[in-house]
């Protein structure tokens, strides 16, 4: 795909402050790290949806519920605020840029960058795991996972312990997440459990 990326990277820094298109940037280059290490083929699209996973963050909170109703999201009364940039944000994306750019991987990389799901794609863990490790972030539990997850990328030789060394970051990072959650006495999303108890009990194997 020729994808024109002064376009993509212009209008995603319009709509975000300067704070949040840095770590964008920072997301897609951690983007392109991961998937150096284990979806070599798809370079592009992990850069690509790397600068489109956080496109409506900094859109308020009416507008956010403007967009689900636009995109027929669905509001239950338990989905914390702060998940709903995720969702508007695979379909703004999705209308902005069309289904060229944004096709069904790139859409669900960003639908999921928050919560995960049970059962995630490749593509979708990188872009998830690309936003909590990216550079930028200075948080303690960013830094304890990042150096986690490349102290033991570094050990690991054959695709089978790459993709161990991916397993185990991952649900360190949701019982990161979750434990962060309930301290502060939030709203705990479905598909935040159900990542970190598919993390927690199944092997990953290479997709294709
Ligand atoms: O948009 P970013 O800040 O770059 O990162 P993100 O989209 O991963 O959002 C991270 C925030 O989302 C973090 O504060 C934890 C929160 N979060 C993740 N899963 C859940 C959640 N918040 C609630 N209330 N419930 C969840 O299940
Ligand atoms: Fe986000
Ligand atoms: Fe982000």
């Amino acid at each position: 795909m020729n994808y024109d990326w002064e376009l993509i990277k212009s209008t995603v820094k319009s709509l975000q402050k300067e704070k949040r298109y840095k770590h964008t940037i920072g997301v897609a280059n951690e983007a392109l790290n991961l998937g150096k290490i284990f979806l070599p083929k798809k370079l592009e699209k992990l850069y690509l949806a790397g600068l489109l996973h956080d496109i409506t963050k900094d859109f308020e909170k009416t507008e956010q519920l403007r967009l689900c109703e636009k995109y027929g999201i669905e509001i239950s009364i338990n989905i914390p605020p702060k998940l709903l940039h995720a969702k508007t944000g695979a379909n703004f994306a999705k209308e902005k840029f069309s289904t060229e750019y944004v096709d069904s991987e790139v859409f669900d990389g960003i639908f999921y960058h928050t919560t995960g799901r049970a059962n995630m794609s490749i593509f979708e863990m990188l872009i998830y795991l690309a936003d909590y490790i990216e550079d930028g972030r200075t948080f303690e539990d960013c830094v304890v996972l990042r150096k986690f997850f490349y102290d033991k990328i570094k050990f690991s030789k054959t695709m089978e312990e790459k993709l161990e060394t991916l397993r185990k970051t991952m649900l360190f990072s949701f019982d990161l997440t979750i434990k962060n959650l309930i301290d502060e006495g939030k709203i705990i999303d479905a598909d935040t459990i159900e990542s970190r108890n598919y993390f927690l009990t199944t092997k990953l194997l290479m997709e294709e």
